[in-house]
């Protein structure tokens, strides 16, 4: 064996969400019955002779912790094959490699910024040309549809304006061209959004954030119902060696079952932020895609089964004001990264997305982002309406 392959023997579709979160991959231990996949920490695996082994021979190529992981994440977002990575931005970076010099990739005009510094200052460099487009209006991609675009990688919602694009609209267009088109779920969570059955080719995911939940490991997946794709990123998986140990791809898996209770919570604590923050005279603009004056309202609401946890705005004293009300919550923790049971704030602009400062994906320098985590609500609200009267 070279790669390990990560084929769905379990039925897609037969199990609600939570049941495949916690069941799909993660059989009782056949040795021991151990009920919980076990930590597999070894570098090796000893073999009977020659090339004849288990179908585990060494763990860069396959680890049965990360292979339960893979299982159990692709059936997450109905996919036949997933890859776990060492981060989100090594998952991006195999995918990447697809490319070629020459080739070129069209991105939406809002995303992570390492997203964007990997694509310009990484890939760029190489030859792989890309371009910014706003992915609001899938019509001015196909009229402005750049030559040799081989794929198309998009957000939805994106990090950190909560912009929603229509995944199938764009994977219409991507296709017509003979594009890939790539979604970024870390935003959205298969739970809520599956982008495979809205015609995306490949899903990619920082499970450093909802996925795992608990802000305590960096990992990064990849889904696809395309087996040459999927080939591919195992190839450089193992050729490039980016993977985790199995005691972090452990905690990810065992955050991931709690996936869909978690983000029940994170919705409604995001929804109770979102009304609070629309009646503050601190905050100039709410960004939510569930509210209904969101642009990207109404294609939120038919390819998400709910609105994230994620809530922008933009302080209405300007840049100053949105670093005054940062630095004075209590409670939401001053830090990058998302989507764990502890709310969190930042300044995108000096924080996570600084790499994206004069390009198309400059961010507002007044905007504020929140992770609503999952606490009691009462008291992210209370430390909310103390920290924004920094903000008049
Ligand atoms: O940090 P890493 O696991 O490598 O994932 C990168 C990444 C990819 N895609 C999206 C949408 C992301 O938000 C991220 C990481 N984002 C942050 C650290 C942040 O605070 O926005």
């Amino acid at each position: 064996m070279t790669e390990d392959s990560s084929t769905l023997h379990e039925p897609k579709r037969s199990f609600g969400f939570s049941t495949r979160a916690i069941h799909v991959g993660q059989d009782p231990e056949p040795m021991t019955g151990a009920v919980t996949v076990p930590v597999f920490q070894t570098s090796t695996f000893a073999q009977e002779a020659v090339g004849k082994h288990s179908g585990y021979e060494y763990a860069r190529t396959g680890n049965p912790t990360r292979t339960a992981l893979e299982r159990a994440f692709a059936s997450l977002e109905e996919a036949a094959f997933g890859v776990d990575f060492a981060s989100g931005l090594a998952a991006e970076d195999a995918i990447l490699r697809l490319l070629k010099p020459g080739d070129h990739v069209v991105m939406g005009n809002d995303a992570y910024g390492g997203t964007f510094r990997l694509i310009s200052k990484v890939f760029g460099p190489v030859g792989v040309g890309w371009s910014a487009h706003d992915l609001v209006d899938p019509q001015e991609l196909e009229a402005n549809w750049p030559k040799n675009t081989k794929l198309v990688w998009l957000e939805t919602p994106t990090n950190p304006l909560l912009n929603i694009f229509d995944i199938a609209a764009i994977a219409k267009i991507a296709h017509s061209h003979g594009a890939l088109l790539v979604a970024d779920n870390t935003f959205a969570t298969p739970y809520l959004q599956q982008p495979l059955n809205h015609g995306a080719d490949i899903v990619v995911h920082s499970t450093t954030k909802y996925l795992g939940g608990h802000s305590d490991t960096i990992g990064g997946f990849v889904a696809t119902n395309d087996a040459e794709i999927d080939g591919h990123l195992r190839f450089i998986k193992n050729a490039v060696g980016a993977v985790r140990g199995p005691w972090d791809v452990y905690l990810t898996l065992r955050g991931a079952k709690t996936l869909a209770v978690r983000m029940d919570r994170h919705l409604s604590n995001a929804a109770a932020v979102v009304d609070l923050l629309g009646s503050n005279d601190a905050v100039a603009t709410v960004l939510y895609p569930g509210l209904e004056g969101h642009p990207g309202h109404e294609v939120a609401a038919r390819q998400m089964s709910g609105f994230g946890g994620m809530v922008s705005f933009r302080a209405a004293g300007g840049r100053d004001a949105a670093i005054r009300i940062i630095e004075a919550t209590e409670l939401f923790t001053l830090a990058e990264s998302l989507g764990a049971v502890e709310s969190l704030i930042e300044h995108p602009g000096v924080m996570t997305h600084a790499s994206a400062e004069g390009s198309p994906l400059e961010v507002p320098d007044d905007l504020v982002r929140l992770s609503v985590g999952i606490e009691d609500e009462a008291d992210l609200l209370a430390d909310l309406v103390q920290a924004l009267r920094s903000g008049l």
